[in-house]
């Protein structure tokens, strides 16, 4: 019995020193959170504006575990209803990491998904609407952004988007090439935030906002 307790303690305690050294982060997409395309100088300069938040049934809650020894993010996505909201449906076409922050535009740091094979090799396909991706990142995954200074395979950058809660997540669709749902990712405050992950394929997530049909 005494050894029982001693074991389950060690375990205990272990577990709770591997969460220690690892950092976790949060988000909840969702439509409203767009701001629309980057838009070209010359779009600009004909008046154009962003266009906006898009109105959008779909729903996603991405979870990261990060361990900066390690090199690793593991990553949960799990998402519904992309695409889905007429008249303006379509499917996945790819999922990403992006350096800015909430309602700014920015460049893309690592790919959860892609179906337009144009992520590093080994990326994973998207599920057409709705679904999970699940995988874990390494500094091979960082595709960027040059442009605003964090070069491919450079992981303390997208460490550093991270810590500093300048990184957002965006599934983009086919009818919405700029993202149809986004994210602000936000480090772990509490327990709660580890464990509170949707049933794979549901993606109602735990902000209740969970669309039903
Ligand atoms: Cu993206």
């Amino acid at each position: 019995m005494y050894r029982c307790i001693v074991a389950g303690l060690v375990a205990a305690v272990s577990l709770v020193s591997n969460l220690a050294a690892a950092e976790q982060f949060r988000a909840n997409f969702s439509g409203f959170e767009e701001i629309g395309p980057l838009l070209t100088s010359t779009a600009i300069a004909a008046g154009m504006g962003d266009t906006g938040a898009i109105l959008s049934k779909g729903t996603a809650s991405l979870f990261l575990n990060l361990d900066k020894q390690a090199g690793t993010l593991e990553y949960t996505l799990v998402y519904a209803n992309v695409g889905t909201t007429a008249p303006n449906t379509g499917t996945v076409t790819q999922a990403h990491i992006h350096f800015g922050k909430h309602h700014v535009a920015g460049g893309i740091i690592v790919f959860f998904c892609t179906n337009l094979n144009n992520g590093p090799k080994g990326t994973q396909t998207c599920p057409a609407n709705g679904g999970t991706v699940t995988g874990t990142l390494t500094a091979a995954d960082v595709v960027g952004p040059t442009a605003q200074n964090i070069p491919a395979l450079d992981f303390d950058g997208l460490v550093a988007a991270l810590e500093h809660d300048t990184a957002y997540g965006n599934i983009h669709t086919t009818h919405y090439g700029a993202g149809e749902i986004r994210g602000q990712i936000k480090r772990c405050e509490d327990d709660n935030c580890l464990y509170n992950l949707p049933p794979a394929g549901n993606g109602q997530g735990d902000n209740g906002q969970g669309n039903q049909n």
